[in-house]
């Protein structure tokens, strides 16, 4: 059942594993700011299919250069010239990838910079925890492109910013950047320095959890938005009836009866 990851069989993607089962998994096509050509996305599939099965406790998804990702690569796309139907499989193969992030079950903080826009905002925005540095800025340029968001927006972008706000980006090109996106939930995190260094440190944090909570946090939450609020209690208190019983948790409940567990306190 356990799996190993290959780094040395990814191209597009820059794969390596830390100790205490963090990875971080980049996006190495800087000089084309990271477009997500067709065989970037078959690398995602890959890597983010295995990983629940591989020990990956964490990921850190980053971007190479100075520019996290600038979306579909619109060259590929020009050149293959594809039919509808073409379209709609690269499309499925986006999903494919973008859910297997979303509900695999394996924390995954995005470390951001730069333009974050188009489909590189549909693949930040299947990450669970979202950083930004003070270059990062997000956008849908679909519109402007003669193009559509075809990589889950629609769904998770306008769960972030709301429907309206998601129109008025794609209609009109608005971007967002610091502070402001922050605010309306583009990102949880905005620092002055590297967004890669924070998403490291959350990443470690997080991969100190159990797994079986993290698969919980990391699937539970998004499957259960996806029913009624009666379907979603009940499959709330079923994932809580196999978590909150784990054998693994005993030491950690032990530990808080006998005092020897941190209190929880607010952050400076
Ligand atoms: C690309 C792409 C790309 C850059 N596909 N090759 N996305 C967009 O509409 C965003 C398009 N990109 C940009 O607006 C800019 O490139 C950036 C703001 C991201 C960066 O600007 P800059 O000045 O640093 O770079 P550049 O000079 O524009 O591009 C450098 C190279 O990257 C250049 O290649 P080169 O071979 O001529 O050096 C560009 O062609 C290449 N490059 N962006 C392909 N996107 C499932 S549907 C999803 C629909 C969408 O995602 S629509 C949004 C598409």
């Amino acid at each position: 059942m356990k799996q190993q990851i290959d780094p040395s069989r990814f191209q597009n993607l820059s794969i390596e594993a830390q100790e205490g089962g963090v990875w971080v998994v980049t996006l190495n096509r800087p000089t084309k700011r990271n477009a997500l050509d067709i065989a970037t996305i078959e690398e995602l599939v890959d890597f983010f299919s295995i990983a629940p099965r591989a020990d990956v406790r964490a990921v850190v998804l980053s971007g190479a250069g100075d520019h996290f990702c600038a979306g579909l690569d619109l060259i590929e796309h020009h050149h293959e010239d594809r039919s509808p139907a073409d379209f709609m499989h690269v499309c499925l193969r986006w999903h494919e990838a973008f859910n297997k992030m979303e509900y695999g079950g394996v924390p995954i903080i995005a470390a951001l910079q730069g333009a974050v826009v188009g489909g590189g905002l549909e693949l930040a925005s299947s990450a669970h925890i979202r950083v930004m540095d003070r270059s990062a800025y997000f956008g849908l340029p679909e519109g402007q492109r003669g193009l559509f968001t075809g990589g889950g927006a629609t769904i998770r972008v306008s769960d972030l910013v709301g429907k309206s706000r998601m129109i008025d980006m794609m209609l009109t090109g608005r971007t967002y950047k610091g502070q402001a996106a922050v605010d309306l939930g583009l990102a949880q995190y905005i620092v002055d320095g590297s967004s890669f260094e924070k998403a490291l440190e959350l990443a470690h944090r997080a991969a100190q959890n159990l797994p079986l909570s993290n698969f919980a946090i990391c699937s539970a939450v998004s499957h259960m938005q996806n029913m009624s609020a009666m379907d979603a209690a009940y499959a709330e208190a079923v994932v809580a009836g196999v978590v909150n019983t784990q054998p693994d948790a005993r030491e950690r409940l032990a530990a808080f009866a006998d005092k020897s567990a941190a209190r929880i306190r607010p952050e400076d």
